[in-house]
């Protein structure tokens, strides 16, 4: 068995620093290191946090690892760090939000590069979540900035994801209220000491309401199948009664919590709904979700290895069919017909 792979899954700490740092680097190894660690079957519980810019995640993230560290529970958090025009420098902030676990043996705390292609970084995130799930990790916290689809795609990693929105957020959700829905098991509304809590709570459970009936509509219609399957977790509304959480019918519908990160408020009640959800993913429809986002992370990795894969053998014919359709000897489908036709010839 590979050395290092031994010694990340006896717990041994600087083998799991490196073993990240392989994996992150995607380093000459890093596959033969993964596969010895995908041997071992995964028992982390993954939790995603994720939303728009300065919504107060990391300072989310540090109390919940306070939370599970009281219960004396092994903890990794990884940081997805957006070099996005939205947060220059979250690496750093993060460091200080969290600097004191970073003295604590039981946390392993890694922040991880947004990768150029579509699907780089949820495989990373995963990557990372895998060497610290094989460490022996209880807990996995993933904080992403969920401003477009491939941090979005993240959550996939995730058992369970907490969508973290503020109080006058609403643009930012209304933006991306198809995504944030889908993605969204649990919802926080932290920095409540902010006025607008509660109307941002109400405009949640219409979307949720909303969400729901064109669920239900879609459920009722066969023609709309294929939208069905994504629908059902957050199908039936249980707001307009107050309730949320797993449903007669065996879907989900989310919960709506205020939380004050910044003053531990709210965390404890957070922390429950989050726990809840890990209940509900053993349920059946909970199953049917966790086999369906392995299967989208299979054919995103087989994309990201295929694009990678061609980009670098075609390389040379690359350039020559770009000064084939620059000087009009080509057309871009011709050309992209002949690349494939090479890539297949291999
Ligand atoms: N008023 C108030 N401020 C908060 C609260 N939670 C966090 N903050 C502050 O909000 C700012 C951003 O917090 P972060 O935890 O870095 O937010 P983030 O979502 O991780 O930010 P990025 O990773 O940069 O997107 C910091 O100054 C926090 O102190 C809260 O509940 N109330
Ligand atoms: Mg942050």
């Amino acid at each position: 068995m590979h050395d290092l792979a031994r010694r990340v899954i006896e717990g041994d700490l600087r083998a799991a620093a490196r073993a990240m740092r392989l994996v992150d680097d995607r380093a000459r190894g890093h596959v033969e290191l993964l596969k010895e660690l995908w041997k071992r079957p995964a028992r982390a519980f993954v939790v995603g946090v994720t939303g728009t810019p300065g919504a107060g995640k990391s300072t989310l993230v540090d109390k919940l690892v306070s939370s599970w560290r009281k219960d004396d529970a092994k903890v990794g958090v990884v940081a997805v760090d957006p070099t996005s025009p939205f947060t220059g420098g979250s690496i750093l902030g993060d460091r200080i939000r969290m600097q004191r676990h970073f003295l604590d043996e039981k946390v392993f705390i890694r922040s991880i590069a947004t990768r150029g292609a579509m699907g780089g970084l949820s495989r990373s995130a995963g990557d990372v979540v895998r060497v610290m799930d094989a460490w022996g990790c209880d807990v996995i916290l993933v904080e992403t900035v969920g401003v477009g689809q491939d941090e979005l795609e993240v959550t996939k990693v995730a058992h369970t994801t907490v969508v973290v929105v503020t109080p006058g957020g609403g643009d930012e959700i209304q933006a991306n209220k198809a995504g944030i829905l889908e993605v969204a098991d649990v919802f926080a509304v932290n920095k409540a000491d902010r006025e607008g809590a509660d109307a941002q709570v109400r405009h949640l459970e219409g979307m949720i309401a909303l969400g729901n009936e064109i669920a239900r509509g879609l459920a009722a219609k066969p023609a709309g199948h294929s939208h069905a399957s994504h629908a059902s977790h957050v199908a039936h509304a249980g707001f307009l009664s107050g309730q949320a959480g797993a449903q007669a019918d065996g879907g989900w519908t989310p919960p709506i919590l205020k939380t004050v990160a910044a003053k531990n408020e709210g965390i404890a009640e957070l922390r429950a709904a989050v726990e809840q959800h890990r209940q509900w993913i053993t349920s059946e429809l909970g199953l049917a979700r966790q086999r369906r986002h392995a299967n989208e992370r299979l054919i995103a990795l087989f994309r990201d290895i295929l694009t990678e894969a061609a980009m670098t053998e075609l390389a040379p014919d690359m350039a020559t069919a770009a000064q084939a359709v620059e000087a009009g000897a080509s057309d871009p489908y011709t050309a992209c017909e002949g690349l494939l036709d090479k890539f297949r010839a291999r």
